[in-house]
């Protein structure tokens, strides 16, 4: 039986169908919330926590979360900016990244930005582009298009465009290259401000950041194991930047330990040659997969 939106549940936009859909899902499924979803739904229940989730093209959630249709929404960065909508940004979420970015001809005269003053600039983010038009100081045309804003240049609709960006294969079809970035972008969690007002809602966003906070804060950790000499102990504590200590445990051989510690990624490989250096062995590396301090 189909049941019916819940006016008391937490209610989370996210996009139904594109390049954002299938990792907001999982994102979702990671902080613990269990839901159906099919082709075409336009809601579902969760069945282990009082959320309903909405299905909606991407471009629609600022304003829904803006209006209070939904408490908390997710969408690329590039959107919220576009749109200058009355939301709180909660968290950055780690995926959907791109750059939205200045690109002109490989082979024409424009070579960077100071070139494009009188020029014609073909996007779909009109408003992001006029405030950094106006920041730099350039007076060009903005021309508004709505998607393949790559192939303006080709068909003399504009002698420049500006658009998002992930890999840069698009822009190499197109024999066009970047030479500029208005934003860097991902998916980002946001919320209406006037949902913390409800004192259940605001307890309910509260846990939900935490596994927020949790996921993503395991996903840029490693949890290392390793072997060493007794005498390498001192150097390696020195190496491992500890959430607390690391765990030493002592091994069936006398002069050996087992030392257990959480290593941030960004610094991974430092960590792990500096390790190896000090004498670890059987370095054993594996994902974390919630962290909660
Ligand atoms: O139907 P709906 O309105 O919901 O979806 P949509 O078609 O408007 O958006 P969709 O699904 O294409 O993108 C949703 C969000 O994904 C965007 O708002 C961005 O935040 C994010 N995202 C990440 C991207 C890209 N990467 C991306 N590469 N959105 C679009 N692109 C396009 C870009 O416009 C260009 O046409 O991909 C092409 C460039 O890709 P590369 O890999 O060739 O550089
Ligand atoms: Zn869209």
């Amino acid at each position: 039986m189909m049941r019916q939106l819940d006016g008391n549940n937490l209610k989370i936009a996210i996009q139904r169908k594109g390049r954002l859909a299938q990792s907001s899902q999982r994102f979702l499924r990671s902080l613990g919330l269990e839901f159906e979803y099919s082709d075409g739904r336009l809601f579902s229940n969760c069945s282990n926590l009082p959320i309903d989730l909405l299905f909606l093209r991407d471009d629609d959630i600022p304003e829904y979360v803006q209006d209070g249709v939904a408490d908390l929404g997710i969408a690329g960065l590039n959107i919220l900016r576009e749109q200058q909508a009355r939301v709180v940004r909660l968290e950055s979420l780690g995926f959907g990244a791109c750059r939205l970015c200045i690109a002109v001809p490989n082979h024409g005269p424009l070579k960077c930005l100071d070139d494009l003053s009188g020029k014609r600039i073909a996007t779909s983010y009109p408003s992001t582009l006029k405030g950094f038009l106006q920041e730099k100081g350039l007076r060009a045309d903005i021309i508004k298009i709505r998607g393949s804003v790559e192939i303006a240049p080709s068909l003399d609709v504009a002698d420049a465009i500006c658009d998002l960006v992930s890999t840069g294969s698009t822009l190499r079809q197109n024999d066009l290259k970047a030479i500029g970035t208005l934003i860097e972008s991902q998916a980002v969690l946001m919320g209406n401000p006037d949902s913390f007002k409800d004192a259940v809602k605001a307890t309910l966003i509260d846990r939900l950041r935490i596994r927020v906070q949790g996921t993503l804060k395991a996903r840029s950790t490693k949890y290392v194991m390793m072997n060493a000499p007794r005498s390498a102990m001192e150097s390696i504590r020195e190496t491992l930047p500890g959430m607390r200590s690391p765990t030493v445990m002592p091994l069936a051989d006398q002069d050996m330990m087992a030392i257990h510690a959480a290593v941030p990624e960004e610094t991974f490989w430092d960590v792990i040659e500096k390790l190896k250096g000090s004498g670890a062995q059987d370095i054993l590396v594996l994902p974390v997969e919630k962290m909660v301090l």
